[in-house]
C-alpha cells in the first residue's frame, strides 16, 4: 500500500462541499477512505477537518453561509472526527489530562480535536467539553487527580472566567496548559493570567506536553489591574449600559426606528459584545482585545451591509455612559478610531 504524503488536489474542496451540503455519510466515508489509504489520522484532523472549520468560519463571517449552515457543517465535522477517532485506538502510555472549555465557552470542536491528538500520543484523556463552570471543574480535578488540565478559551470575553479557572486549578495542584484564540496573539494573555504553559494548536500542545511536564513554573506575574474598579463597574452595570445604549441609539441613529425585531435583536447582541469585550480589555489591561474585536466586527457588519456609522454611534452610546471611567473611555476611543 502506498502512503500518500499529501491529499489529492481538490480533496479539501470536496470535503467542504460535503459538510456544506449536510452530507454526513459522504463526509464520514471520505475520511474513512483516507484512513484506509494510509493517511495518518493526525493529518486528517489537522489538515482537513480543522482547516475546513476555519474556512467555514470565514464563509460565515463573509455572510456567504448562514448560521444554520455553519452549525450543520460543524455537527458533521464532529461526526467525521469521531469516525477517525473510533478507528484509531491507542493504548495510554503517558499521564492523564483533563480537557475543558472555560465557563461560557461553547467552541467544543477545537478541544475535541486536541483531545484526539493527545490520545493518539498516548495520553489518557478526560474530555469535559464546552462551558465547564470553574468550581465543578475543580471538584472533578480533586476526584480524578490528573497530571494536567487543558483549558480552552476561544473568545476573549471569557478571559475573566479563564483566569478564575486557571487560578483554581493551580491551587488544586494541577498545572494548566491554555489554548485557543481568546488567549491572544502568541498566547500573551494566558501567561498574564497565570497559565503554566500555552500552545497555539493541538500539534504544538502534543509536543509541549511530551517534554518537560509538569513544568517548573515560578509564581505567575499577574497584572495589578486585574479586575479593577472600572472593570467591576462595567460588569455590574452591563444590563443598564446595553439598555441605555439601545435607547440612545433610537435618538442618534434614526434608521433604528425602522428595524424589525430580528435587526433589533442583532443590534442588542452587537452592543452586548461591545460591553463584554470592553470588560475583558479592562480586566487584562490590554486595549488590543478591544481593537481586535472592533476590526473583526467591522468586517462582519460590512459583509451584512451595515454601514460603519452604525458601529460608531453604538460605541458612542456606550462611551457616553462612562465619563467617570478614563481607561474605559480610552479603550472605546481606540476602537472608534478603527471604524472607517
Ligand atoms: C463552529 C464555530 C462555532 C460554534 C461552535 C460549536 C462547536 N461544537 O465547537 C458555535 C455556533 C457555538 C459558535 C459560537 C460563537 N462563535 Co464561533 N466559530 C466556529 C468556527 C466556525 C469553527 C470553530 C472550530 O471548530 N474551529 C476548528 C478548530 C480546529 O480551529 P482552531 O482554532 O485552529 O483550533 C485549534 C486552536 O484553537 C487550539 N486550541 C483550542 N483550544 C485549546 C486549548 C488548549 C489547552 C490548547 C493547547 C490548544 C487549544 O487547538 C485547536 C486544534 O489545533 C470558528 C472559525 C474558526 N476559525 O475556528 C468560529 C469563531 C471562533 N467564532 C466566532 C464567534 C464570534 C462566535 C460567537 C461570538 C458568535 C455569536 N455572535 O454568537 C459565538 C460565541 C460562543 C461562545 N461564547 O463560545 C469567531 C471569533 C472571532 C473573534 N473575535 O475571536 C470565529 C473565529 C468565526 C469568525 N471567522 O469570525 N462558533
Amino acid at each position: 500500500m502506498t502512503v500518500p504524503t499529501s491529499f489529492r488536489s481538490g480533496l479539501a474542496e470536496d470535503y467542504l462541499q460535503l459538510v456544506g451540503d449536510s452530507d454526513e455519510y459522504g463526509a464520514v466515508a471520505l475520511v474513512t477512505e483516507l484512513l484506509d489509504a494510509g493517511v495518518a489520522p493526525q493529518r486528517i484532523m489537522i489538515d482537513l477537518i480543522a482547516r475546513t472549520q476555519a474556512r467555514v468560519g470565514e464563509l460565515w463571517a463573509a455572510n456567504e453561509w448562514s448560521v444554520a449552515r455553519e452549525h450543520a457543517a460543524t455537527a458533521i465535522s464532529e461526526r467525521a472526527l469521531a469516525a477517525v477517532a473510533a478507528r484509531t485506538m491507542v493504548r495510554p502510555s503517558r499521564g492523564s489530562i483533563t480537557i475543558a472549555c472555560v465557563d461560557g465557552e461553547w467552541h467544543a470542536l477545537p478541544v475535541r480535536l486536541l483531545a484526539e491528538m493527545l490520545r493518539l500520543d498516548g495520553w489518557r484523556v478526560d474530555f469535559l467539553g464546552a462551558n465547564v463552570p470553574g468550581q465543578h471543574l475543580v471538584t472533578h480535578l480533586h476526584q480524578t487527580g490528573p497530571d494536567a488540565v487543558a483549558l480552552s478559551c476561544m473568545i476573549a470575553t471569557r478571559l475573566p472566567r479563564a483566569h478564575a479557572a486557571i487560578t483554581a486549578c493551580r491551587a488544586a495542584g494541577v498545572p494548566v496548559i491554555a489554548g485557543g484564540r481568546g488567549f491572544g496573539p502568541g498566547g500573551r494573555y494566558a501567561q498574564h493570567l497565570g497559565a503554566d504553559a500555552w500552545a497555539a494548536g493541538a500539534e504544538e500542545a502534543v509536543q509541549r506536553l511530551a517534554r518537560n511536564w509538569p513544568p517548573h513554573s515560578p509564581d505567575p506575574q499577574l497584572s495589578a489591574f486585574l479586575g479593577d474598579e472600572e472593570y467591576t463597574y462595567v460588569v455590574r452595570h452591563r444590563g443598564d449600559l446595553i439598555g441605555t445604549a439601545m435607547k440612545t441609539l433610537a435618538q442618534t441613529y434614526p434608521r433604528l426606528r425602522e428595524y424589525n425585531t430580528r435587526q433589533l435583536d442583532a443590534t442588542t447582541e452587537d452592543l452586548s459584545h461591545i460591553v463584554d469585550f470592553l470588560a475583558a480589555a479592562l480586566y487584562v489591561s490590554e486595549t488590543q482585545i478591544f481593537t481586535d474585536f472592533i476590526t473583526w466586527t467591522s468586517a462582519v457588519l460590512d459583509a451584512r451591509g451595515v454601514p460603519p456609522v452604525a458601529l460608531r454611534v453604538g460605541l458612542e452610546a456606550v462611551r457616553s455612559q462612562l465619563h467617570d471611567y478614563p481607561t474605559a473611555v480610552a479603550v472605546l476611543n481606540a476602537g472608534t478610531h478603527l471604524v472607517k
